[in-house]
């Protein structure tokens, strides 16, 4: 057993059954000008605030050897995966599957699409591709943490309110034990993010747990993954 200091109380991590880091969706689409996350008309400078946290927490789980699960947002090229209702939201001037600069908007396998460099995944880690903003719909998430007996997430990425509390409450849903890396997650609303904090720890945790990395990282120092959890 290791225990993570969090809201509402404290984490605890098990010793029959693993843990895996979630980074949710660390794309350029996201973070970078000229993506979709600029498309919907929002500052997207502001996410790049978390990624020395998210590159510490991401060196950590790996030295320790405990899966790292990445997600990015996207779809097929015949965007036979994108709901016509998804692609008209917004109005936007720039809609999925439209050329942008940095190729096709939110479309897999496009520069735009990938997750950005400084927190490429290894060719042995696990990358879920999801067409919705929850990573468990219409993915093979749920088989995979199954498979590898993957009771625990520590979630992570962007957008706090949009794809990671989406993520969250549908993990949660499922009897995940989740928690929230406060520093280590971003909106383009900073009173989005601190609103998802809250809600998540609120009446006990009815979402999960939040914790900074620091509380992660220290909390882990104590903790040895089971034999049999690894996911590749
Ligand atoms: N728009 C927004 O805040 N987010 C998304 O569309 N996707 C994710 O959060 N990844």
């Amino acid at each position: 057993m290791a225990v993570i200091s969090a809201q509402p109380y404290d984490y605890l991590l098990p010793t029959s059954t693993g843990v895996a880091l979630v980074i949710i969706d660390m794309q350029r689409d996201f973070l970078e000008p000229g993506g979709f996350g600029a498309a919907l008309g929002n500052d997207v400078t502001r996410l790049q605030a978390i990624v020395p946290t998210l590159q510490r927490l991401q060196a950590a789980f790996r030295h320790l050897h405990v899966p790292v699960i990445q997600t990015v947002e996207g779809h097929r090229p015949d965007l036979s995966d994108c709901p016509p209702a998804k692609r008209q939201r917004g109005n936007a001037p720039l809609k999925i599957g439209d050329p942008g600069p940095m190729g096709r908007i939110l479309v897999l396998g496009e520069p735009g699409n990938s997750i950005i460099p400084e927190l490429a995944p290894r060719p042995e880690e696990t990358v879920v591709e999801k067409p919705g903003k929850g990573a468990f719909y219409n993915t093979n998430l749920e088989f995979l943490l199954k498979t590898h007996n993957i009771s625990h997430l520590i979630l992570a990425g962007v957008t706090t309110e949009v794809c990671v509390q989406t993520t969250m409450r549908e993990a949660n849903d499922r009897g995940y034990e989740c928690l929230l890396v406060e520093d280590a997650t971003e909106s383009y609303f900073p009173e989005f993010k601190q609103a998802t904090l809250a809600m998540v720890r609120a009446q006990g945790g009815i979402v999960g747990w939040t914790a900074t990395a620091d509380q992660v990282l220290a909390g882990l120092q104590t903790w040895h993954a089971p034999p049999q959890v690894t996911v590749h």
